[in-house]
């Protein structure tokens, strides 16, 4: 190929060279979401879980109460959604938080 056909190919743009030419979609995969489920026992005091609920999670008080009555009726209920680092560390909150009050209460957390 003589030297200016070669420089013209050269410098002509990729997809007239027969390159395919597909932009890279940025990786953005949405991480795996976890529910933190927290059970019922018959010993934790109502007022106890209520404050947890509050504290851990971030509810109001209505909604706090709201969410422990549903645990209490039905045995187990949705706390919040978070990643798995997140959710692990809430329902290890949960746990060292039940120990020192010496209460049973538990949480658990679930892919969803
Ligand atoms: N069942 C407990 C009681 O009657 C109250 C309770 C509610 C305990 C929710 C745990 O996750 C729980 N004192």
């Amino acid at each position: 190929m003589p030297e200016e056909e070669k420089k013209e190919f050269l410098e002509s743009p990729d997809e007239e060279r027969g390159l395919v030419v597909e932009e890279s979609r940025p990786e953005l995969k949405k991480p795996p979401l976890y529910q933190v489920l927290l059970l019922n026992d018959d010993y934790t005091p109502m007022d106890f879980v209520v404050e947890v609920l509050e504290m851990i999670f971030s509810m109001d008080r209505q909604k706090a109460t709201r969410v422990m009555l549903e645990v209490h009726t039905k045995g187990k209920g949705r706390c919040g959604v978070f990643t798995y680092e997140i959710a692990e560390t809430k329902v290890a909150q949960v746990g060292s938080y039940a120990q020192q009050h010496q209460h049973p209460l538990l949480s658990t957390l679930e892919e969803i």
